[in-house]
């Protein structure tokens, strides 16, 4: 059973996620939140259990993600949302790359019910035998997207992607929520001993995404792997604190 001790605290998480210039382009910054740094400074001041970078800013900034002393998830695939049609999303970095660069975990995406499915799988099949080896969690970004997932609810799709994460040897996977409180409580079960956390999604009021913490913890889910909601608000420590007063209450 690998650990998940480096990048939890007592079981649960907050992952600040920072992935999104490669998802979004910069359309998400504005002139603070494009710098790295300041990521940097939210997930050390905030002592999040973990951040997530891809390789690049992993790199570059590398000096500084260890000064932070904050444990490092690298995103090892990624995409732009510039070219339309089934989804997929490659690998741009190893696992052993991603050892060299400090990483206590890694991350992937997998579009569950695109054309390209087998691709990715095959590629996230040999990403986990190769953390596995070094005893390094792997976390699955699981979001069912494309033709295959057409005309199936969104709760059906969510315990779908919660389930095949647990059968493909995903330590953590990560949901977006579809608001429906028993229908994360059946994805989290569908997960079995595969942890499960709580993509943040588009910038919503403070007091909405407070709300919705509490269902999320109450289904057994272990916390949240957190971007926009964070680093688009005037007090990013202020939100902070208030998710960990919910998540470690
Ligand atoms: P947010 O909290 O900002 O939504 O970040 C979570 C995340 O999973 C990022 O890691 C990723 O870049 C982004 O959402 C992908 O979102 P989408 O594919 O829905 O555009």
């Amino acid at each position: 059973m690998i650990s998940l001790n480096k990048i939890t605290k007592k079981g649960k998480a907050l992952f600040l996620a920072y992935d999104q210039g490669l998802e979004h382009g910069p359309t998400d910054f504005n002139d603070k939140n494009v710098d790295p740094n300041y990521i940097i400074g939210i997930a050390k001041k905030g002592k999040y259990t973990a951040m997530i970078f891809q390789k690049g800013i992993a790199e570059k900034y590398n000096k500084e993600i260890k000064k932070s002393k904050i444990p490092l998830i690298i995103k090892l695939n990624g995409k732009t949302n510039l070219l339309k049609g089934e989804p997929v999303s490659k690998q741009l970095c190893t696992v052993d790359e991603a050892v060299k660069l400090g990483a206590k975990a890694v991350g992937y995406t997998i579009y569950f019910g695109s054309e390209h499915e087998s691709e990715m799988l095959s590629e996230f099949e040999n990403i986990v035998r190769d953390a596995h080896k070094k005893a390094l969690p792997v976390i699955v970004w699981a979001y069912p997207r494309g033709k295959g997932t057409e005309g199936k609810s969104s709760s059906e799709l969510m315990a779908y992607a919660t389930r095949a994460s647990l059968e493909i040897g995903a330590d953590i996977v990560k949901i977006v929520y579809n608001g429906n409180p028993s229908a994360l409580e059946w994805a989290v079960k569908s997960a079995g001993k595969t942890k499960v956390v709580i993509a943040g999604g588009a910038k919503e009021s403070e007091k909405e995404f407070l709300f919705e913490l509490k269902n999320i913890l109450k289904s057994g889910a272990i916390g949240l792997a957190v971007g926009r909601n964070i680093w688009q608000s005037d007090k990013p420590l202020e939100i902070t604190k208030k998710i960990k007063n919910v998540i470690w209450r």
